[in-house]
């Protein structure tokens, strides 16, 4: 745990509050340095719940002032690791991009300090809360903007229980493309009621951040570059590390500029809650993927019953890749080697073409790129390159535990005689396996249709 802390003294927005309803000063603002999963954080007052935890993130500590519970959340520049070996220069709140996760209770009083640390004004919406009209954070329309060093407060009691989020409604379209948000989870006040054993929370977002860049570009509406859980793109997403037979949710919002179809492998589940609260047991149904539109909130449920390492991801494939590689041209079935002695002749030799087979070699090559981006695909497992980038994560399932216990376990062990193989003695077989009438094989590279299709002579190198 990495969390440090500063004086609420030091504040600029202390005097700005000091003289208003609130007493007891601003509660300090803790900051978050580590791009890693922080341990849950337990409930030290009030009634008693299982606390979530943040993919690559933290809850934000509160204190209790008579019977309100206040937070310090501080809007400020941070500088993100995307993943290992970029980092962005982003917004955020507390250190990080997305700011920390609030959690409280239903019935609580939260009065929650927002300070301005940006170089412009900002407010903070309570994304599918119940509260009153000028507590709804909406710049113009239910307050003035928190002017570059100036402390506002909001205050309202929690309606219900359920999945929230927070996000500047001020500037939108650059502070969210900047990276400001936060979850917001409020826990039932009976802590019997919807109880799981690992509760896991993150934020779809997106950015556009040129390679060799640090800055995204606030005005691209749809072709982004970096799909990311709370700002970071795979390898650098955090697993999903849980013991064999919990009870799992997984809850996600999603503040990007395009819906994100969720998918986990091995298991079926139900979607338990959504933005507008908990879904009834009897209006369920069972799913492998759940789509989430922009600016929504899905939560899902399962037992986590069968054991191993499973892929969870966004199942837009161009969401599962990073920067480098999106310009790439399509090859497939192209005969590039007439392409190649001509490149090679001109830039001394070396030249080697790619794409011909597909992008699977993309995987595992080291490519020359510039500093501060990702490769296309990358990653490795056990058996090799896992060649995905962006929205993928892994779900871990282990027998033996122990609670609360979210160290990365390694890869899965499987029992002898579970793991696909390859057939070694195939004879001529392969050619017998059987087709609908009339079909071919394929074309091959070689054959006349492909002779037609030469690639364009002036990017014939297949990425920037
Ligand atoms: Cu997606």
């Amino acid at each position: 745990m990495t969390v440090s802390r500063r004086s609420f003294l030091a504040s600029s927005g202390l005097a700005l509050i000091g003289a208003t309803a609130v007493k007891a000063g601003i509660p300090e603002a803790p900051i978050q340095s580590s791009p890693l999963m922080q341990p849950p954080l337990f409930p030290s007052s009030g009634p008693d719940y299982q606390p979530v935890v943040t993919l690559n993130g933290w809850t934000l500590p509160w204190r209790m002032n008579g019977d309100w519970k206040e937070f310090h959340l501080v809007a400020e520049p941070v500088v993100r690791e995307i993943s290992p070996g970029m980092k962005a220069h982003l917004w955020g709140y507390n250190g990080q991009s997305p700011g920390p996760t609030i959690e409280a209770v239903e019935g609580d009083k939260v009065r929650i300090f927002v300070t301005n640390k940006l170089p412009e004004h900002t407010t903070i919406h309570w994304h599918g809360q119940i509260l009153p009209c000028g507590m709804d954070g909406v710049t113009g329309l239910t307050q003035p903007p928190i002017k570059p060093g100036k402390t506002f407060v909001y205050e309202f009691q929690l309606k219900k229980s359920g999945t929230f989020m927070y996000h500047p409604h001020g500037d939108e379209m650059v502070q969210m493309a900047m990276g400001m948000m936060g979850f917001f989870v409020v826990h039932p006040r009976d802590p019997k009621l919807h109880r799981v054993d690992r509760d896991f929370v993150f934020l779809l977002n997106a950015f556009d951040i040129e390679p060799g860049t640090y800055v995204p570009k606030i005005n691209t509406m749809l072709d982004f570059n970096m799909w990311c859980w709370n700002s970071r793109v795979f390898p650098g997403i955090d697993h999903f590390v849980v013991a064999k037979n919990d009870r799992v949710r997984i809850r996600f919002g999603n503040l990007t500029m395009t819906n994100h179809p969720i998918h986990m492998h091995g298991y079926d589940f139900e979607v338990t809650c959504t933005d507008g609260g908990w879904v009834r047991p009897e209006a369920r149904w069972p799913e492998v993927s759940i789509d989430v539109a922009v600016g929504q909130m899905r939560a899902f449920e399962f037992d986590a019953v069968y054991e191993g390492d499973w892929a969870i991801h966004c199942h837009k494939s161009h969401h599962t890749m990073n920067a480098m590689g999106h310009d790439v041209k399509t090859y497939i079935g192209v005969d590039q080697s007439d392409i190649k002695q001509t490149i090679s002749r001109l830039i001394g030799g070396g030249y080697m073409p790619m794409g011909a087979q597909g992008m699977a070699e993309m995987g595992e090559m080291e490519m020359a790129a510039p500093d501060n981006t990702l490769p296309m695909m990358t990653g490795f497992g056990q058996f090799g390159a896992i060649e995905m980038g962006g929205m993928f994560s892994v779900v871990k399932v282990r027998e033996g535990l122990a609670t609360n216990d979210y160290k990365d376990p390694g890869w899965f062990k499987h029992p002898p005689g579970t793991v696909a193989y390859e057939v070694k003695d195939v004879g001529n077989r392969s050619s017998e396996a059987p087709r609908a009438p009339g079909s071919s094989s394929g074309p091959k590279p070689g054959d006349a249709q492909f002779k037609a299709v030469k690639p364009g002579a002036k990017k014939g190198h297949g990425h920037h």
